[in-house]
This record gives C-alpha cells, structure tokens and sequence, in this order.
C-alpha cells in the first residue's frame, strides 16, 4: 500500500458542515466509502445511536460527564487532580489477552509459530456472529484518528468504531483525534478500519454496569486487508486499538511490505555535557521501565534527557542512509505501581492533572496512590475493586497493572521535536528484558546482524501487563512477540534487510542493556532508574570512539574504569558480578536460543543460525580481549 503525504495543507473539494456528533457531509468517494462502512457496521450491532467524533473540548466534557453520571469514572478531587478521573474495570478485565489475540492473515505460515493464527473466513463469520446486535441499547461511536501529527510524511490514519465511550476518552488522548482527520480522508488518503465492542448489549429498560465486558474475548487482526476486530474487553491494548492493534501489529505488516520497522520502543534525546544531541529508542518487554528510561532524570552532572515516547516507535531508512524514528502515539498508557518521585519523578509531575486513572487506589481526599508512589501507603484507601484497603491482607491497593493515560505534551521534559513528522536521526538502539541472573548491565552488538541476534534473543521475567504467570522466563524478541503482525522469522530476516539500506558508518549502534540482574541473595546489583544514565553515557561514548572496550564472547562490554561510577558505592565485587559471563550458563542459554530458534523452521534467517554457531564457537574458547 503506497501512502504518500504532504505537509502542504490541501483544500477540500467540497466545505463540510459538521455537527457535533453527526457524519460530515463532505462530498468525496472516500468520504462515502467511510459512511457506507461506518452504515455496515452499525447495521451487524445494531447501536440506538451513532456518533461521530469531532474531537473538541466541549464533546470531551460531555462524554466524561456523562460517564461520571453513568458511574463509569470517578471525578477526583480537583484541588490535587483537576480534570481527572478514575475508572475501575471488572477484575476479569485487567490486562492485555495475548490468548484471545489472533492473526487471521490468509495464509497460516505469515501469522508464524509466534502468533495465534485463525482462518479468515472461519474468523470473519466468528466475528459477524460475536458482533451480531453487541452495541444495541448503546452509541457506537465512530473515531478518525491520526497515528503520528495530522499529514506527516511517516504518519498514517485509521478509524475505531466503538461502543465504549472510555475507550473514545482514551483515544482522544492517545492519538490525534477528529475533523482534521477527517479531511484527510475525504482527500482520499488510505486509512485503518478497527471495530471494537465491549460485547455487553443492553435489553431496553436494562440497567449498566461500571465497566460493562464479555467473558468472551477476540481481539482479531486481518492483515490483508488491514482490519481489526476487538470484542469483549474494555481494557488498554484490547480497546485502544490504535495502540498495539494497529501502531504494532498491523503497522508492522505495513512497514514490512513498504520497508520501515513499526517497533515496541521509546524514545529518548539524550544531551551531553557538550551540548551535543543524540537520539535512543529502546526496546523493553511491557512493563520493564521503558516510560522510566523515556523519562530518564540522569543523576550525573551535565547530562540531560529529553522524551519523545515511551512505548511505540516507527523507524524509516532516510536518504542519508541514517534511520529516523519517530513516536506515533499522543500520550501516556504507563503502569502505575512503581511510578514514584524516587523512581519517575518526570511522570509523576506529568500526571499533575487532565489524566484518565484506571485500577489504581482511591485516596479517602478524592486523589489517588498506587504501590510505589509513596513508600508509605495513605491511610483509609479504596483499593482498585472499591472496597476499603486492608494493608495487611498482602493484597496491593492498586492492580499490578493499573494504568495512567495522560497527553504526552503534559510531562515535563518533552523534546521540543516529539511532533517532528520527519522523526529524529538514530544513533543508538537497545535491547533489554528483566533478566535476574546472566545478561551483563549492557553489552555492545560487533555489528547490525549481531545486533539482530541480540534482539531476536530477548527474554524476560513475565509481568502483569499480560495475562500469565509472573516472573516466568520467556523468550520475546525485540520485546515484539505479543505485537508482531506477521511470521517472527520473516520479521528478522526485514530487520537484517533494513541494516543493508543503511550507511556502514550511519547505522545506529545496538547494546543489550539489563537492569535487573539480581546478587546471590536476590537483591539488586544495578540502582537502575536515574543512575542509568551511566550506562548512557558509556554508550554515547562508544558512538563518539571515545572508549574502547573489553571482547567477550556474548559481545562488547565496559572496561569498568570507563564507567562513570562518581557518586556510587557499589561492592567491587558487585561490579564484577554484574558483569560476569559464566560460559556454561551461557552455553545452556546458547542451548535455549536453538531449541526457541527451532520453531521458525526453515523461516529462520540463516545469519541468526551462523550468530548461534559463531557464539558457542566463542564460549568454547571463552576469550575475552581489548577491542
Ligand atoms: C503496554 C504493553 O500497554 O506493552 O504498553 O502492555
Ligand atoms: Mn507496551
């Protein structure tokens, strides 16, 4: 699909006139394509009312009042949190369902063995019946949505319809929403059907519930013809769609067949003492701290971090042969718990207001606390279920994964280019999971296709952002496995392809970097957060060729001396142990790496085969030399 734009702004054709809440009446064929849509949507589930969004301030305050008065959100207190709002789901509905994810692409072998691939026929006739009379009693709204600013060069359009208005309240925030998307449409600019319900007709009479769900869960991507269906949940991923249903799975099909990567990233300028500018995008499990690093405060002097996104980032060779990333989204879905003025201070200050809380504790003052916010929980909290918080029931008062959705353009240091259509130049990529023992605090990758081997190899301790048991290792490759729209195989050998279009000398460097390695006695050798900033600068250090580096055989590592450790008391023997590459855990690891690269069969680029030979080959002689 060729999608070319201008910045240029273009006149329409024909002047609408719009409505709040009506279908504009621009007289197009791709205008009337979407109403015909839009009418065969709302014929299958059958809504009372169909209301278009216009993405104003006044539409906004209707819905969030009329979903106070509904009791759907909790207005807080405006005197701590002016223009907030907490919403409690339904404590079956509090997570991503990876499960209930599918791929309906046309062929089985493109979905890969990563994905839950369904037949598109079977799945489409699933979906006409699931979505049979699903919005009835309820208003099915209907969502133009830009991911990236209105008409950039890398951007791309869609359109949700759904029957739940905090899922409108939370696109309103995540994406840019409303007419101006809507011109472009009528301008016949190619755009993203995505279809949500949350599978809870009402009889006439019947009264609603707070978070209305279905026990039955699809959240269904057709590739082909680049669809989404999403029904039974009203939870983040599962009902934002523009998020990881389209700005991942789908863009990632997209970008696959146009030549760009759609990645599970943050964003980051990150200033040197000198003033110079760099940018990094890092690739991290959910729920691993990429809003953290994205926020980062560095604690040593002189170095300064700037955001541009904390969680998708779209990557585009230039003519330069640098990439160019860029962040689509608009705001913020972070995990609550473990959001702290220690920890994130940067978020905490950007949650000051305007911000849609959901699962976290209700403060008795009408503001709100979750697990790590304060090191001393409040007295007489509501915890995420609304009932009274017992501390000593070992229960958090938050759920594990309450979230925070917030405007990007509120935190603090966001860069003056985080709406820059043309991104920002890369020099630096970074894979890394929650590994407690085994992967150093960072290594460096000899070169892109061991940087692929080096993201393609992630794994991570599960967290609360799925469903599933946590702490459990998992493989999860370039932090894509629940987002790759496509063969995980065919995803590696496009990023091996995407490193050929780059200048040698211009392609961003890769590293590995893990936080979370834990001691003997489990405790954490790394202080993580702001004190990250150190691995930063060795990294930038290394783009500059200001230092060299020790050659191990998993790849490059610090020569301990240039790492900036001013300020830090950390045990000569925890440094080493952070450190410290154990051949035979590294040779099982090695043997783990074969049996998970197995499942791609023949699909598996033969580089990644040749990286897993040439690292066991190196762990048998267990050198390590200067570089
Ligand atoms: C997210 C996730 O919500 O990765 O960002 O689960
Ligand atoms: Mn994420």
């Amino acid at each position: 699909m060729a999608i070319a734009h201008t910045l240029v702004p273009r006149v329409t054709s024909v002047a609408p006139s719009y409505q709040h809440g009506q279908a504009p009446d621009y007289d197009t064929a791709s205008m009337a394509e979407l109403r015909a849509w839009v009418d065969t949507i709302a014929e299958l589930t059958q809504p009372d009312r169909v209301h278009w969004v216009d993405g104003s301030r006044a539409e906004n305050t209707h819905l969030m009042n009329q979903l106070v008065d509904e009791g759907k959100l909790i207005k807080l207190n405006p005197e701590w949190r002016p223009g907030s709002y907490l919403a409690r789901s339904h404590p079956s509905d509090v997570a991503r369902t990876e499960a209930r994810t599918f791929i309906a692409s046309n062929r089985e072998e493109d979905a890969g063995p990563t994905n839950n691939w369904a037949d598109p026929t079977e799945m489409r006739a699933t979906m006409n019946t699931v979505f049979a009379g699903s919005m009835r009693g309820r208003t099915m709204y209907v969502i133009p949505f830009s991911m990236g600013p209105v008409g950039g060069a890398l951007s791309h359009i869609g359109v949700q319809v759904t029957d739940s208005a905090y899922a409108v309240a939370s696109m309103s925030i995540m994406t840019r929403v409303g007419a101006s998307v809507l011109e472009r449409i009528a301008d016949g600019d190619p755009w993203v059907r995505t279809v949500h319900s949350v599978g809870a007709p009402l009889q006439p009479g019947e009264a609603d519930v707070e978070w209305p769900c279905n026990d039955d869960k699809y959240i269904v991507h057709f590739p082909d013809t680049l669809e989404v269906y999403s029904y039974g949940s009203g939870y983040g991923g599962n009902a934002i769609l523009a998020k990881k249903c389209f700005a991942l799975r789908i863009a990632s099909v997209i970008a696959r067949d146009e030549g760009w990567l759609a990645e599970h990233m943050l964003l980051v300028r990150v200033i040197s003492p000198e003033g110079k500018q760099y940018h990094v995008a890092a690739a991290f499990p959910s729920a691993c701290g990429k809003t953290n690093l994205a926020m980062l405060r560095p604690t040593i002097p002189g170095w300064k971090v700037e955001t541009l996104g904390d969680d998708i980032v779209w990557i585009r060779p230039g003519t330069d042969g640098r990439l160019y990333a860029m962040n689509p989204e608009a705001g913020f879905f972070g995990v609550a718990p473990g959001t702290g003025e220690s920890t994130n201070i940067t978020a905490v200050e950007t949650l000051w207001g305007n911000t849609i809380f959901t699962n976290v504790a209700l403060r008795p003052d009408g503001d709100v606390w979750w697990e790590g916010l304060t090191d001393t929980p409040p007295e007489g909290l509501i915890d995420w279920e609304g009932n009274p918080w017992n501390p000593a029931s070992g229960k958090p008062a938050a759920h594990p994964n309450s979230r925070f959705t917030v405007s990007a353009a509120q935190c603090p240091q966001i860069s003056d280019d985080w709406e820059n259509p043309e991104g920002v130049p890369l020099d630096a990529i970074l894979f890394g999971g929650r590994r407690a023992s085994n992967v150093p605090l960072v290594v460096e990758a000899t070169d892109w296709t061991h940087g692929v081997f080096l993201g393609a190899t992630i794994s991570s301790e599960r967290t609360a952002a799925a469903e599933g048991t946590v702490g459990e290792l998992r493989r999860d490759p370039f932090a894509m496995l629940p987002f790759c729209g496509y063969n995980m195989g065919d995803y590696f050998a496009h990023w091996l392809n995407v490193g050929k279009s780059l200048r040698f000398d211009r392609a961003p460097r890769i590293f590995q970097v893990n936080w979370f390695r834990r001691g003997d006695d489990g405790r954490f050798l790394w202080p993580g957060f702001g004190d990250n900033a150190r691995v930063i600068d060795w990294i930038i250090r290394r783009v500059e060729g200001q230092v060299s580096a020790e050659a191990t055989p998993i790849g490059r590592i610090p020569l301990i001396d240039d790492l900036d450790l001013s300020g830090l008391t950390i045990p000569e023997a925890d440094l080493a142990e952070l450190f410290d590459i154990d051949p035979q855990a590294w040779l099982a690891e090695a043997d783990s790496t074969e049996e998970f690269f197995e499942i791609f069969g023949d699909r598996l680029p033969a580089a990644l085969r040749s990286e897993l030979d040439a690292l066991r080959y190196r762990l048998a002689q267990t050198q390590r030399s200067l570089t």
